[in-house]
């Protein structure tokens, strides 16, 4: 369920919430099990973040980087993200995880699932910040022809059910500045992980 600019009204204190996750969870480049960098930067706050190195994709309960636990999910993304959830008929979502994608102009998410979660019943919650990007909706095989949907500042979108495992990425990101976030792109998603 696609829900424009729904989270709009909320985005200064996302974005602030955003700032005090990242004092002590940097972004920072993952690499793929193969060994290559991302081009989206990632932290992530909650019970577990989402960590890919040379031993996988996994959630785990600290911070690589620093060594310590992961940030707490802050007050304002556990509220949107419940209050997104519940207009999408999941009226009890508690996640556990939340990552943060940061796209720079260019950066981009190729098509994958998400299958390191624990239970696939609960749904995901994604918000959009920042610049637009094209979010790429495949199907339940790779070669599925992706549906292009945009997606801009404040849209949230949940996936849940049947369409929980899917395809999907997001086509490099276009040139821009955004009046909140400058040249960037900025995505939460909310999930429970275990
Ligand atoms: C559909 N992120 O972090 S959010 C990811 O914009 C990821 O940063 C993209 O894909 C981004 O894994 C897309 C939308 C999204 C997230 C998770 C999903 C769509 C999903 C899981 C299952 C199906
Ligand atoms: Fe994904």
């Amino acid at each position: 369920m696609h829900l424009p600019r729904f989270a709009e009204p909320n985005a200064p204190d996302l974005i602030k919430g955003i700032r005090k996750v990242l004092l002590r969870s940097p972004f920072r480049h993952m690499h793929t099990p193969g060994g290559k960098p991302m081009s989206a930067e990632l932290s992530s706050c909650g019970t577990y973040g989402w960590v890919s190195d040379k031993n996988g994709y996994r959630y785990m309960s600290f911070d690589p980087h620093t060594g310590e636990r992961w940030p707490v999910i802050p007050a304002a993304f556990a509220s949107l993200a419940a209050h997104a959830a519940a207009e999408a008929g999941y009226p009890n979502f508690n996640p556990d995880a939340c990552l943060i994608n940061r796209y720079e102009p260019g950066a981009k998410m190729s098509l994958h699932q998400d299958a390191n979660e624990r239970d696939y019943s609960a749904p995901i919650v994604s918000v959009s910040l920042g610049l637009p990007a094209v979010f790429l909706w495949g199907g339940n095989k790779r070669g599925d022809r992706a549906e292009r949907i945009g997606v801009e500042h404040g849209d949230v979108i949940i996936f849940g059910g049947p369409s929980r495992m899917n395809f999907h990425g997001v086509a490099p990101v276009g040139a821009g500045e955004h009046p909140q976030l400058g040249a960037c792109r900025v995505n939460l998603t909310f999930r429970k992980a275990k």
